[in-house]
């Protein structure tokens, strides 16, 4: 019998490096939402990779997380615990940083100091940089974190991605596979419907807007060449809840549009999407909301 190897890849890092970005290159899916804001990514989204070397079978159990920030709602406390759960069960922990890394990465750094597993440090965005830059930016790390690995790579142009793919598929040890061999994702379809109204919320409102919006799918119904979905956006607000429609619902209905193109895309499949928007006071400050909304 050929071997198994299998293990759960733990990708962090601060906001906005590209992890969202690196985990979908790595699975080859569109998986987690990418947006140029920071704080998109709010849940643990795992990305699995089945694969066959000549020696061994292997399953890649990615884990794009929330950036890694100090918490200032009870939303982000939430976020944190999603990293920190992913850091527990990691067998190769990949830490991700930019090539714009000013040196504050003081945050990761503790959260890291105890976690046992292979850490494999990622400079990204090199498509950015000189080679200067890049080697500025590999002899810092060495000095203040000496991980296992350094590699620098543009997870957007997919440079490096293969060779990181090498280096994670060393450390994996041998484990039959934690999931189904057809299965992509632990998340439900719903979720990702709701993430893609959310993407289209972050692109096309400004800075207060789409970190007060969650996004709940209260119907997904699939039949043979249709998929209806019924989405609930939840603003804390009724200025914002104006905002977000736009004048004759014009605003919202652009979302709508945007979101139902990436989800045809996403399912294979028709859409037809209905929104919903309603006012929750201060949802992402109460922990009995935030249940609800699955934190
Ligand atoms: N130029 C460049 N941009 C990148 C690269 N990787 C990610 N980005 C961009 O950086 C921004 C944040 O990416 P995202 O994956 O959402 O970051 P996350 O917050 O760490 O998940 C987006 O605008 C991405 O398109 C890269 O390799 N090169
Ligand atoms: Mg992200």
């Amino acid at each position: 019998m050929k071997e198994h190897r299998a293990g759960f890849i733990s990708i962090v890092g601060k906001p906005n490096v590209g992890k969202s970005t690196l985990m979908n290159a790595l699975v080859g899916e569109k998986l987690s939402i990418i947006t140029s804001k920071a704080q998109t990514t709010r849940h643990r989204i795992m990305g699995i990779v089945n694969g066959e070397m000549p020696d061994y079978d292997f399953q890649l159990v990615y884990s794009d997380t929330p950036g890694i920030i100090k918490p200032q709602y009870e939303l982000h406390n939430a976020m944190m615990e999603f990293v920190h759960g992913s850091l527990e069960d990691a067998d190769v922990v990949l830490f991700v940083t930019d090539i714009y890394e000013k040196y504050d990465e003081e945050d990761v750094i503790q959260k890291l100091k105890h976690c046992e597993s292979p850490i494999i440090l990622i400079i990204n965005k090199i498509d950015l940089a000189t080679e200067e830059v890049i080697e500025e930016k590999i002899q810092h790390w060495k000095t203040v974190f000496d991980p296992k690995i350094i590699l620098s790579i543009s997870a957007l142009n997919n440079v490096g991605v293969e060779d990181l793919l090498k280096q994670v598929i060393s450390f994996l040890p041998v484990h039959p596979p934690y999931f189904p061999k057809d299965e992509l994702t632990d998340k439900p379809e719903r979720f990702f419907a709701a993430e893609l109204v959310r993407e289209k919320i972050f692109t096309n409102y400004k800075k207060e807007i789409p970190y007060s919006c969650e996004v709940v799918i209260t119907e997904f119904r699939e039949s043979d060449d249709i998929i209806k979905v019924s989405s609930e956006i939840f603003v804390e607000r009724a200025t914002q809840r104006a905002i977000l429609l736009g004048h004759k619902g014009e605003r919202i209905k652009k979302v709508g549009i945007e979101a139902r193109i990436e989800m045809e895309k996403f399912f294979g499949k028709k859409v037809f999407l209905e929104q919903y928007i309603k006012v929750e006071p201060d949802w992402r400050q109460q922990k009995a909301k935030l249940d609800r909304f699955g934190y």
